[in-house]
């Protein structure tokens, strides 16, 4: 069976590329998916890659991942920092959790220096703009790979 791996984007994500690029860049998140999906299926693996801006469809994806992937890479965006509902859900999951960040949040705000998901995640990557989310596939490729 394909392995597949959970990429989530939190709230305001589908803005990517479209909004405030001096912060986030000019990539869009259908670029972003394309390349996780691609990088993905290079390693005979499948990306199943969703954003809302809902907290709930965040953690109803992270249990769904319980059933069908091997690994979740997830930028929570502004439940980073406010989600204790994200975090139970990855707490839920059993398999390794890759935190991204697009830009460096310890470079921003202090309000942007806590992260409750962190408190859950495996590794986290912040500040590499969208080539993040390629660095964590990377890494997840080598979790749970066939050579993982
Ligand atoms: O740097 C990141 O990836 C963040 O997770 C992005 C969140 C922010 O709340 C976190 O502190 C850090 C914000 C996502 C908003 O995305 C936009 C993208 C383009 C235009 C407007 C918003």
């Amino acid at each position: 069976m394909t392995t597949t791996i959970m990429v989530l984007n939190g709230p305001n994500l589908n803005l990517l590329g479209k909004r405030q690029p001096e912060i986030y860049g000019h990539v869009t998140l259908a670029d972003v998916e394309a390349m996780c999906a691609e990088r993905a299926a290079r390693h005979g693996m499948a990306v199943r890659f969703h954003q809302s801006n809902a907290e709930y469809q965040i953690i109803d994806w992270i249990h769904e991942a319980r059933e069908i992937a091997a690994g979740i890479i997830i930028n929570p965006a502004a439940f980073t920092h406010t989600s204790v509902a994200v975090l139970d859900a990855l707490n839920a999951f059993d398999g390794p959790v890759i935190e991204v960040h697009i830009s460096n949040v310890h470079k921003r705000e202090s309000f942007r220096h806590f992260s409750y998901v962190s408190l859950r995640a495996d590794g986290v990557i912040a500040g590499f703009g969208t080539e993040g989310y390629d660095l964590a596939l990377q890494k997840m490729v080598s979790l749970v790979g066939p050579k993982g």
